[in-house]
């Protein structure tokens, strides 16, 4: 095999985010930079001769033309297998449970998620390690630095090779496998869940399903599983195709980037009992009930209190873990349970020790993650399954089982506030004032309610011991009420502010309060105290969820 060495020089802001390198469509086609993180990756680890690489992506722009440059320098960095999905396409999770599967090395995936696609959209890369889940930050850090310093690249000289068709190709030593992207996943979903008793729900006259794909990757995985193997109408899935643009859309699976789905649900002359969705690389999910959308800190808190109707499950929960910013409704179910619960930052990264030590089953964060040991992801379909199987079982409409919950927990209301696209001087001013002024927050009264704490998220995993800081501004009320202040790390242009909400309503006779009303105290404080109108001049956020 002959590797070819190519001279490079380092490109500013490679650093990993949330999720990986994310950075606009033009950014990545610059020559040499697609190149440059790859080799900083391939060089971070050690041992790959011989072991084998899942490479595949959510088909967004450009992702064609990635794969064939990353299996050319996957060739002559060592490894012996690439195993690629066919078309190049791999939802997140589906990559991580092939990893798994196949005891692979680790994997790459290329997506930027949520993030809209095509020339002028975003582009992405992540690393997955051998357990499935995404790289740590001592490892991303360490590409980071790596991409600093970097000095050539390495790739093998071989044509193209064809992904359109299942089977083995030979460039350099290395072997190119292409794989049916869905069978693998869809096998180990099928071992989790009551797939019988699903499909006896989807069969039902009076009930009716749509799932809508956001013509992002989720489509042929929905179709196969929900249209072909649990037998749900043909046209049950919407927007099904992978396209490279996702038709001009945000594939962001939130009442304002799937609002016809939530209008659908809420037409009750559309028939629809039950609606789902998923995001551009499939680990998100959004749960819709008739007129009722369901919030993804609920949904967590309701997955863990009916664990015991999920066969994989029935046998308990070692623990649960949700992000810090995602409420507090699990912490409940935990407690209830006698079961732990773990509290991480902003990020699937951050579950995984807990989860490879057994130490948690479920997972899940406020932005549309939900996720359990099954892989190393969030899993967006895997989520839609498991609420089927709650639904099959207990024959009641998701609105009334989340209505339920409240009812015997108390009701965690809930939102987040987004601006988007703030100039990141301000966006960093405004995180850096609050800062400052923390120690001097508890005990003092911003209109009319009273802060009993104030501080920066810090966490130290309590597997391997590794300490992560400044991971979000905690303010908290006497009554239990949080609002929290952090910038996205996955967004590609100025800063995106987000301010989570959130405050327990035990009374039954309160639960139905539209959900900003029952915040606007909150709401007021937090503009009050960070400044938000103030600084960045936005009266109102540009996202709600
Ligand atoms: C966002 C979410 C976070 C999620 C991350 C990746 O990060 O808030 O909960 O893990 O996206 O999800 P940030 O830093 O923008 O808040 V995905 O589906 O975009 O891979
Ligand atoms: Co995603």
């Amino acid at each position: 095999m002959q590797v070819i060495r190519v001279p490079t020089e380092p490109f500013a802001g490679q650093k990993p985010g949330t999720s990986g390198l994310r950075k606009k469509v033009r950014v990545f086609r610059q020559e040499r930079y697609l190149e440059n993180f790859v080799q900083a990756i391939f060089d971070t680890v050690s041992g790959q001769q011989g072991q084998t690489l899942v490479l595949g992506g959510d088909g967004r722009y450009y992702n064609d033309v990635a794969i064939q440059t990353i299996l050319r320098m996957a060739a002559a960095a060592g490894f012996a297998r690439v195993l690629v999905g066919r078309d190049g396409i791999l939802s997140t999770p589906a990559a991580s449970a092939v990893i798994r599967k196949w005891r692979a090395f680790g994997g790459i995936i290329l997506s930027a998620s949520h993030n809209e696609g095509g020339p002028e959209g975003d582009f992405g890369i992540k690393y997955n390690l051998a357990n499935g889940g995404p790289a740590t930050e001592t490892f991303t850090d360490a590409v980071y630095r790596r991409t600093q310093e970097i000095s050539e690249y390495c790739l093998v000289d071989a044509p193209d090779v064809d992904l359109a068709r299942d089977g083995e190709t030979v460039i350099g030593d290395m072997v190119v496998q292409v794989i049916d992207p869905v069978a693998d996943y869809a096998g180990l979903l099928e071992s989790l869940f009551d797939f019988d008793r699903i499909a006896s729900l989807l069969a039902r006259p009076d009930f009716r399903m749509r799932f809508d794909a956001m013509h992002a990757v989720t489509g042929p995985y929905a179709r196969a599983i929900l249209e072909h193997r649990l037998g749900a109408p043909v046209g049950t899935v919407i927007h099904g195709i992978p396209l490279p643009d996702f038709n001009g859309g945000h594939p962001d699976p939130n009442p304002v980037h799937a609002a016809g789905l939530v209008q659908a649900l809420a037409d009750p002359g559309s028939g629809l009992s039950f609606g789902a969705a998923s995001d551009g690389d499939g680990d998100r999910n959004m749960i819709v009930g008739p007129n009722f959308v369901v919030s993804p800190s609920d949904s967590l808190a309701v997955l863990a209190a009916n664990h015991a109707l999920i066969p994989a499950y029935a046998g308990g929960l070692a623990g649960v873990a949700r992000s810090m910013p995602t409420s507090c409704a699990v912490d409940r179910v935990a407690a209830a349970l006698g079961i732990p619960c773990y509290e991480t930052p902003t990020g699937w990264k951050y579950f995984g020790s807990l989860l490879d030590a057994g130490m948690a089953t479920l997972c899940g964060e406020e932005s549309s993650g939900t996720g359990s040991n099954h892989v190393r992801e969030k899993d967006g379909l895997w989520a839609v399954l498991y609420w089927l199987n709650i639904l099959a079982v207990r024959n009641t409409p998701a609105d009334e089982i989340v209505r339920e919950h409240w009812q015997r927990f108390g009701r965690n209301v809930y939102s987040r506030h987004d601006y988007e696209g703030i100039d990141s001087a301000l966006a960093d001013r405004l995180i850096e004032g609050l800062r400052t002024r923390l120690a001097g927050l508890p005990g003092s009264e911003v209109c009319g309610q009273r802060i009993a704490g104030a501080d920066d998220f810090a966490y130290t995993d309590p597997v391997d011991g590794s300490r992560s800081e400044r991971q979000g501004i905690r303010i908290l009320l006497d009554d239990g009420s949080r609002v929290v202040f952090r910038l996205s790390g996955t967004g590609t242009e100025g800063a995106t502010l987000r301010v989570y909400l959130e405050r327990f309503v035990a009374d039954p006779g309160r639960h139905a309060v539209p959900t900003q009303e029952a915040l606007a105290p909150l709401i007021g404080l937090a503009d009050a105290v960070a400044g938000i109108g103030s600084i960045t001049g936005r009266l109102r956020p540009d996202v709600i969820t």
